[in-house]
């Protein structure tokens, strides 16, 4: 089921509305301006389906967006991660590898979704999820504490939220949602207690930091692989806050006590070199703070992309 022929869709997501930072929203153009595609495609030799366009959905923003169920600005992050859902479907129905750049985390629901719907109908498999990240993003609308939409993609796509209207995540169909089962995190450091009880009682499989200070990156992969099983599709969804400050300051909830820059390649490593991944997001990059080490974490990012995508050290 590997995405053939190197085709990759690229898909630049310019939205910062699933929390309230402005800038985050600038990732994708820096990304893209630090010469992340050019790498995809000259170093990397991938064939890029790109439409030059780093989306911010303008045409979809509502006048008036009121707080709903404590979630901000519903309309919105539904409106767009919708359209998002179906530009990556669009991609992964034929076949392409998917890059999402973010744009803020509640871009999530997007993305997966699209390539949760396209692999169960292109190979009638579910996609595992692999979501690495300082946070676990599995709040509920009810037990947020901020009401930002970022803190709470992983609830709406395995539907431990869920919600009726249309316009406030209700076009979420089932094929479009994964399993707590093939749900794997990696790099969690902040995960708010009421997110602890759901990660408990849902039995999700979850390697926080202590377990890499314990085990060590290689084994902590060895292990997050092995829970999902070889030969079946993966979605990475990678928040740079996963990272430490030390190497990516540049992003609104960093949490010191993070992955080196090291341990976060080699985790993209790691899951290019099962052969199975079909989709990547790299998200929560703001080049707007701590402004002097933007261009570290941006370079982080790319690098990130790169490993994924199976830039070899050798
Ligand atoms: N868990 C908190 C904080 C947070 C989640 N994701 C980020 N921050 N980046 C929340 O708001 O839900
Ligand atoms: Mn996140
Ligand atoms: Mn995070």
């Amino acid at each position: 089921f590997l995405p053939s022929g190197n085709e990759l869709g690229l898909v630049a997501v310019g939205f910062s509305g699933g929390q309230c930072k402005p800038g985050v929203d600038a990732a994708p153009m820096a990304l893209i301006d630090a010469g992340i595609v050019e790498q995809i495609k000259n170093d990397l030799k991938y064939n890029v389906t790109y439409d030059d366009k780093v989306h911010a959905y303008n045409e979809l923003m509502p006048t008036s967006d009121p707080d709903y169920r404590n979630m901000k600005k519903p309309l919105a992050v539904s409106a767009v991660t919708r359209a998002l859902s179906a530009q990556v479907y669009e991609h992964a129905s034929k076949g392409r590898f998917v890059l999402t750049l973010g744009g803020d985390h509640s871009i999530a629901i997007g993305s997966i979704s699209g390539t949760a719907q396209a692999i169960r109908e292109r190979l009638g498999r579910e996609i595992a999820v692999i979501w690495v990240d300082a946070h676990a993003d599995i709040n509920t609308p009810e037990t947020s504490d901020s009401g930002n939409i970022h803190g709470m993609p992983v609830a709406f796509l395995t539907r431990l939220a869920r919600e009726e209207r249309q316009d406030v995540f209700g076009w979420i169909k089932d094929n479009q949602t994964i399993s707590t089962r093939k749900l794997v995190y990696i790099g969690l450091r902040d995960v708010d207690r009421e997110e602890k009880k759901i990660l408990k009682e849902n039995g999700i499989k979850a390697f926080s930091m202590h377990d890499i200070d314990r085990h060590g990156i290689g084994r902590v992969m060895d292990m997050a692989l092995g829970w999902i099983g070889s030969d079946t599709p993966i979605h990475l969804s990678f928040d740079i806050d996963a990272l430490d400050p030390m190497w990516a300051p540049s992003t609104g909830t960093a949490v010191r006590g993070g992955l080196t820059l090291r341990e976060g390649d080699f985790i993209a490593e790691c899951v290019h070199g099962t052969g199975s991944l079909v989709a990547l997001d790299l998200v929560e990059v703001n080049p707007s703070l701590e402004a002097q080490g933007a261009t570290e974490t941006i370079r982080a990012g790319c690098s990130i992309v790169r490993c994924a995508l199976g830039d070899t050290l050798l």
